[in-house]
């Protein structure tokens, strides 16, 4: 699981947008769910595009697939559209707002073309569907 700019921040502002659940309520959350499949969660949140490109690097020695929320950097980031091509990894894009809702510079994603899928709109439960349909593709 990994989450970009700002998530750390989650539970503290914006809740209208956001939620009230902080990132490691939902992190935690996740854990459970991955555990009842049998499978287990490795979490990163970075506000730095390199760190977030060089995880993803790094997962192709560990992780079977990634349920990724980029933050901003999914509406900027050709360096991150790139390193999801590269590892060859199954990542689902997730947001917890529906950004097609939002202003117009949310609605284009340098990296869906790139994903397995994409989820948005559903609070915390964006997660648990992303992560629900990647143990599903993984069989
Ligand atoms: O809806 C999402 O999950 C987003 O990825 C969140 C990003 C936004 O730039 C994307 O367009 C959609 C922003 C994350 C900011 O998180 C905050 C959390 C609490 C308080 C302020 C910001």
């Amino acid at each position: 699981m990994l989450n970009g700019p700002n998530l750390n921040l989650l539970g503290t502002r914006e809740p209208e947008t956001y939620g009230t659940d902080t990132l490691d309520d939902i992190v935690a959350d996740l854990r459970t769910q991955a555990a009842d499949r049998g499978a287990e969660i490795r979490d990163v949140q970075s506000n730095s595009e390199g760190t977030l490109v060089d995880t993803l690097h790094d997962a192709r020695s560990w992780a079977a697939g990634v349920v990724f929320n980029p933050g901003a950097y999914t509406h900027t980031s050709i360096a991150l559209r790139d390193a999801i091509a590269a590892v060859e990894l199954p990542v689902i894009e997730t947001h917890l707002s529906n950004v097609h809702a939002r202003e117009e510079f949310r609605h284009h994603s340098y990296l869906s073309a790139m994903c397995l899928g994409v989820v948005c709109g559903f609070g915390r439960d964006s997660y648990r569907l992303a992560l629900d349909a990647l143990l599903t593709h993984l069989g």
